[in-house]
């Protein structure tokens, strides 16, 4: 049976493969629960990657610098088409879905396409910080002191700052959902507020504009389904998770 969208496209049957974890893969998992896509998870055999799973993924796409995640889709037919980067991954994702930006004044949804790209820059800057942090990549345990009392919070305040500035209900001044949204939701709870508040020691830094925002956004029906959902909870590897906290951080 061929599925079609609204606007007559078939829909793609979707892999998504990472490892059976969070990190950068949680985002583009989101995305895809928020955007009204059904995605199969392929998981990974193992952290670090085995030289197996190492062969398959370059055999795949040819990248050397990184492995995961790929966003396949139709595999094995005529139409399959594979993407990385998972910056380029949400923008597929955000073209095949129906997620938007809904912000006045914006006829052309110029505005709404900036704020969409910006929030996905600033999320990465946090992503990044976390895992220059992160002693488990061979990083020390000043680095992590640095992320989890400096970057973090400092992170977390602009964020806040952007959003008051903004208004609400949604990032940017949006009044639905959007991709800016689900970035910046996983990376400033999944690559902080579950990942680091979880256990003693660390102050949650977000306001509550912020507070109130993280409660809008999970309490949105698709992203609550999602969190709440089964493909989610068989996820081994989640960031908001004490042995994970103590792992990376040395928390
Ligand atoms: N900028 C890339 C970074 C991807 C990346 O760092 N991937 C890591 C996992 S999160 C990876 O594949 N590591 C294993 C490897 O490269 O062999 C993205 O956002 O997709």
């Amino acid at each position: 049976i061929t599925m079609f969208c609204s606007n007559s496209k078939p829909i793609p049957k979707v892999k998504f493969h990472y490892y059976p974890a969070t990190a950068r893969g949680h985002q583009c998992r989101l995305a895809m629960a928020a955007a009204g896509i059904e995605f199969e998870d392929v998981f990974s055999d193992e952290f670090p990657l085995t030289e197996g799973d190492k062969a398959r993924y370059f055999e795949m796409h040819g990248n050397t610098t990184f492995n995961l995640p790929i966003l396949q889709l139709d595999a094995g037919t005529d139409d399959e088409k594979l993407y990385i980067q998972s910056s380029a991954i949400l923008q597929k994702i955000n073209r095949m879905g129906d997620m938007k930006t809904t912000i006045e004044n914006d006829p052309d949804g110029d505005q709404g396409a900036y704020i969409i790209e910006k929030a996905i820059a600033d999320a990465d800057d946090l992503r990044n910080k976390y895992y220059a942090g992160n002693i488990n990549f061979g990083n020390s345990q000043e680095d992590a002191k640095k992320y989890v009392f400096e970057n973090f919070p400092k992170y977390v305040k602009n964020f806040e700052s952007q959003l008051e500035k903004s208004g609400g209900p949604f990032w940017g001044g949006s009044s639905t959902l959007s991709l800016a949204d689900v970035t910046i939701y996983d990376a400033v709870c999944f690559y902080g507020v579950y990942a680091l508040v979880c256990g003693e020691g660390v102050v949650d830094p977000c306001g509550p504009t912020l507070k109130e925002w993280i409660a809008r956004v999970e309490s949105s029906p698709r992203i609550k389904a999602y969190l709440e959902g089964e493909q989610y909870k068989n996820l081994p590897m989640k960031s908001d998770n004490l042995v994970v906290r103590k792992m990376f951080f040395g928390l």
